[in-house]
């Protein structure tokens, strides 16, 4: 049995390195992890209309996400009830129903079965459709982005984002109509574990001056003062990082929202003139991060940067695989020379092929694979920077580290992870709502600093 609490040490602030490779891990944390947790399925963009579907996985179980007549979200599994055959090999597309390949058995819209060949002749009429529909996966949806999650006794989408929705919000509905995804997918395959870029968006803008020092300048942006970690930078003032309950979390540069990038007018320009919106809609503190670059995840593998606008889904592929899908995120009520702009410099950075891509894809694969011998996978490694530099806030929630360089949001991450590993059921989650941010002691952080700085 795996003792959760030798995976993630929380008080040292040191994981075993096993968890990048180890397959007992993979398989718990496909039970308990994938299992258990909102997944990003798709965004309401791509399911406007009756019959529009999209086809994509929860870890390794394939799902079709439907917009189903009656209006309503429909996501099940996509593996047909009499053979196994994948019922759908479609990306996406509009469709009444869905004809499995292999012998012909047809599914609605909701995954019910509602037609078999030679149902009477061979079947002698003696077959049960009632019981035979895929099975069913629950959907839920925020502010158009579509979540599906495989435990009746998990709590409902927003509980599960809860404070990390007050950030969220910021750009999901500060400005008006929020943001919706460009795709088809950019897709490409990874030999790392899923927690690697998982917690690298999450908490670690601690690599950006180092590993894309040379993209940073050649791009030719503001943020190319980060090259080489120049010690011009004024590293407290420039940002903070969040952990909330959950495992969320983020790290926010102020004001750099389209900095990784040489200056970006039509951007620019939407960004400012929303601001004020923003304020009115949500308050001050909201506007004032409205503009800035965040390095996000939603537990435990939707990463984003907001500013630069890549979204990806980081699918577990094994201990030691992942597929990328990487969409652009745009403002809804950006004008198209704006968006154009923004799906450009997106793909160019972040894309499958983009030059921060490329960068950060050696270190997912090398920071895999040098822990799968003997012995290292026995060693540790540690995400210790800042600790008890963070804590409660008078304005932001969850708890806010001093930098957006630091580890608040990796501890954070970790914190989550082994609670839902030694986890038996939601139950027992739930039972640490008032006490999860326990390990974070200097509850006094921000009093104390607030105070200091006056
Ligand atoms: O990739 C990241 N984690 C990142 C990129 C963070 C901050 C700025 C740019
Ligand atoms: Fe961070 Fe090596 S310096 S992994
Ligand atoms: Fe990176």
């Amino acid at each position: 049995m795996l003792d959760a609490k030798e995976l993630v040490d929380t008080k040292n602030s040191t994981q075993a390195k096993k968890i990048f490779g180890d397959r007992e891990v993979y398989e718990q944390e496909l039970e308990r992890i994938f299992g258990r947790c909102w997944l990003f399925l798709a965004h309401e963009c791509q399911l406007e209309k009756t019959g529009d579907f999209v086809t994509t996985t929860m870890a390794e179980d394939p799902i079709i996400v439907t917009r189903h007549k009656d209006g309503s979200l429909q996501a099940f599994i996509n593996s047909c009830t009499h053979r196994g055959n994948k019922v759908c090999t479609a990306e996406t597309g509009n469709s009444k129903s869905f004809v499995c390949n292999y012998h012909g058995w047809v599914f609605a819209t909701d995954g019910s079965l509602v037609d078999v060949p030679l149902k009477e002749r061979c079947y002698h009429g003696d077959i049960d459709q009632s019981q035979l529909g895929l099975p069913k996966v629950r959907v839920e949806s925020y502010r158009g982005f579509v979540f599906g999650c495989f435990d009746d006794n998990a709590p409902s989408l927003e509980e599960y984002l809860g404070d990390w929705g007050w950030y969220l919000d910021t750009w999901m509905v500060g400005a008006g109509e929020g943001m919706e995804l460009v795709g088809p997918a950019m897709k490409s395959t990874l030999q790392c574990n899923w927690k690697v870029p998982a917690e690298n968006f999450v908490g670690d803008a601690y690599h950006v001056g180092w590993t894309h020092a040379a993209a940073l300048e050649v791009l030719g942006g503001e943020l190319a003062g980060l090259a080489g970690n120049s010690a011009e930078m004024p590293y407290d003032d420039l940002g903070i990082q969040v952990t909330t309950r959950h495992g969320h979390g983020f790290g926010v540069i102020h004001h750099a929202a389209s900095s990784i990038h040489a200056k970006r007018e039509a951007y620019d320009k939407y960004l400012q003139a929303s601001i004020p919106k923003v304020a009115e809609n949500l308050g001050q503190a909201r506007a004032d991060l409205f503009d800035g670059h965040w390095n996000c995840t939603t537990f435990p593998n939707c990463s984003f940067l907001y500013g630069t606008n890549i979204f990806k889904i980081w699918h577990p592929r094994g201990p030691n695989e992942i597929e990328v899908w990487s969409y652009v995120l745009v403002h809804k009520d950006m004008d198209e020379a704006a968006k154009k702009e923004v799906v450009k410099q997106a793909v160019r950075s972040f894309g499958t092929a983009g030059t921060l891509e490329s960068d950060d894809g050696d270190n997912m694969v090398n920071a895999t694979t040098a822990n799968k011998g003997a012995k290292a996978r026995k060693n540790r490694m540690s995400s210790t920077m800042a600790q008890g530099h963070e804590g409660p806030h008078p304005v932001y929630p969850g708890i806010v580290g001093s930098s957006f360089i630091g580890e608040t949001s990796y501890r954070g991450f970790y914190r989550f992870y082994q609670e839902v590993m030694a986890a038996q059921s939601w139950d027992d989650i739930r039972e640490n709502n008032d006490s999860w941010d326990d390990i974070f002691d200097n509850k006094d952080y921000w009093k104390n600093k607030l105070a200091g700085d006056q």
